[in-house]
């Protein structure tokens, strides 16, 4: 059956969306000499990012940890993936320990809070954005939402690949504390973790096309191929999950992903699962969402599952468009 419209409701229809103004902040480590070969996630999500300037208009980039690294392989990544397009990149905690600590990022990130309400994707641990909150508490509503790497279901392992060994949710255990300070001033969250990533995974195949003249292309592939290695040695099958793609994707392409919405969540401290890893503690804290949580006045957005289709946008996104050099 044909829905009528009213002739307000077409033209709303026809009228194209505004990109949404975003902060990207990453710990970006594509390609980093430390302990190589390194996460290539960030790098393949501000790759993303650049190709959707009609979902998403990046107002400015920070980094956390290895940030003078990552500060320059951003500036790389735009040189390649945006040519033209100038947006500030800033480097922020390098510890990545305690939020509070100001730094370049965050009184940037400050102070495009201040001119208007922004959404965050924070695909690292989330020290700069904590910051931001701590210091300066009346900018929390300026905030429209976080979108997060991390957390889980109860009792949900992170086993990629061929599910022999055990992965930790690295950006929240790097810094739970940062986690608290965002829950604690009712930012609204959306986490996007390993159990909506895990469905996404790029084989050599699907990389491929890099394989060519371009300088950024090249020196991509040059970093992924050894990474996809990686995932054979470790998880048994050579390739890799994308996770920082998802929490870009709620942003870009929402109608992909299955959502819990406002899902209680709250810090348990349990036995540490992870079988990989270094210095492993017996127990550790565990970020995880539960409608059968009854203590909690913390609230996420819970993305728990990505559609089919997803994974095709993120490897289509890594093609520079035809109209770029
Ligand atoms: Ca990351």
């Amino acid at each position: 059956m044909a829905l009528l419209l009213s002739p307000m409701a077409v033209l709303a229809q026809n009228q194209p969306l505004q990109p949404r103004r975003i902060w990207f902040d990453t710990d970006l480590m594509i390609g980093l000499p430390e302990r190589a070969p390194r996460e290539v996630d960030d790098g393949i999500t501000l790759m993303m990012a650049l190709q959707h300037p009609d979902k998403v208009d990046i107002v400015g980039i920070s980094t956390v940890t290895y940030v003078d690294y990552g500060y320059d392989i951003a500036q790389k990544l735009l040189t390649w993936y945006s040519p033209g397009r100038s947006i500030p990149v800033y480097k922020g905690s390098d510890s990545a320990r305690q939020p509070g600590e100001e730094n370049d990022a965050t009184r940037a990130l400050a102070n495009a809070l201040r001119k208007e309400k922004l959404a965050i994707l924070a695909i690292g641990p989330l020290t700069n954005v904590a910051t931001v909150v701590k210091n300066h508490p009346e900018l929390a509503s300026q905030i429209e939402e976080v979108v997060v790497c991390g957390g889980r279901t109860p009792g949900y392992a992170f086993r990629p690949g061929l599910e022999k060994e055990i992965v930790s949710d690295y950006n929240f255990e790097r810094d739970p504390e940062s986690f608290r300070v965002l829950f604690n001033a009712s930012v609204p969250m959306v986490l996007s973790g390993f159990e909506c990533s895990v469905y996404t995974f790029l084989g050599k195949a699907d990389i491929d096309f890099l394989n060519n003249n371009h300088e950024g292309d090249k020196w991509v592939y040059e970093q992924l191929r050894p990474w996809q290695q990686r995932g054979k040695a470790l998880f048994g099958v050579e390739g890799f999950i994308p996770y920082d793609a998802t929490p870009l994707g709620y942003l870009t392409h929402p109608e992909y992903f299955k959502y819990h919405r406002n899902i209680p969540v709250q810090i348990n401290v349990r036995k540490n699962d992870a079988t990989l890893g270094q210095n492993r503690p017996a127990e550790k804290p565990f970020l995880e969402a539960s409608y059968d949580f009854k203590q909690t006045k913390w609230r996420a957005t819970y993305a728990y599952k990505t559609l089919p289709g997803f994974e095709e946008i993120i490897i289509e996104s890594l093609k520079r468009s035809k109209a770029r050099p």
